[in-house]
């Protein structure tokens, strides 16, 4: 069977607005267009004003395969309590924990995510703005998708990013000003941390943390290009 990436990106005056993406069967390429270019058009963060669709053939060879990481949920009431969860799950994987953590939240509509050397703190990506942005993946079995699923779609990039030997943790704050649940992933787990920020916040990116020394032109490539379909609890 052919399988297609089918891929959205949304701006307006080169504001990001809205990315996602599907790896799917020809017989649902034409939906899912459809329902992509929709959603550029929901955004909570405003009506895109430019939207581009890329429907790309993969070579069926190519694909790689991974588990779901298993899911978690912290309690937190607060904002407050989050970031300790976030300190707690963090802290034993790198001494510049507290940089980590600031940045993320203090990111704005970044399309990717950053890389962050575990070792050194620095930044690893070649552009900073930018970040580095996760693409080709989806679950193994098709799954019908209406509008967004936020955690469907936050489970499956973990799986990917965590899939990496390279990359020891995770850290996902939404950049959608109403949702409000972040992760970390780390150590096969994803964890669920409600309360991440105060709804309305513009506050939101990602952050991989790297082991030091890693090879990061393969780990991009890794990132961006390499097509890894997830095997979730219900396929196992
Ligand atoms: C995003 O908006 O891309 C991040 C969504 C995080 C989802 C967290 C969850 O609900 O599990
Ligand atoms: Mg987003």
């Amino acid at each position: 069977m052919t399988y297609f990436s089918v891929r959205m990106r949304a701006n307006t005056q080169g504001r990001h607005i809205s990315g996602a993406e599907r790896i799917v069967d020809a017989a649902h390429v034409a939906e899912t267009c459809a329902q992509l270019a929709q959603r550029a058009l929901d955004h909570p963060k405003g009506e895109a004003a430019q939207t581009h669709l890329t429907v790309e053939a993969l070579d069926v060879a190519a694909i790689t395969h991974a588990d779901a990481l298993r899911v978690d949920v912290a309690e937190c009431a607060d904002p407050d309590a989050a970031r300790a969860v976030i300190h707690g799950l963090l802290a034993p994987l790198t001494p510049h924990v507290d940089a980590l953590i600031r940045e993320t939240f203090a990111a704005r509509d970044m399309r990717g995510a950053m890389l962050v050397c575990a070792g050194t703190g620095a930044r690893l990506e070649p552009d900073c703005e930018r970040g580095v942005r996760v693409s080709h993946m989806d679950t193994l079995e098709y799954t019908q998708a209406t509008g967004k699923d936020a955690a469907r779609e936050a489970l499956v990039l973990a799986s990917k990013v965590a899939a990496h030997p390279d990359v020891i943790a995770e850290l996902c704050i939404s950049d959608d000003p109403e949702y409000t649940t972040g992760y970390v992933a780390h150590a096969g787990t994803y964890t669920r941390i409600p309360h991440i920020k105060p709804a309305g916040s513009r506050a939101g990116a990602r952050a991989f943390l790297v082991r030091e020394g890693a090879d990061i032109p393969a780990l991009i490539d890794y990132l961006e290009r390499q097509p890894v379909l997830i095997r979730t609890e219900a396929q196992a």
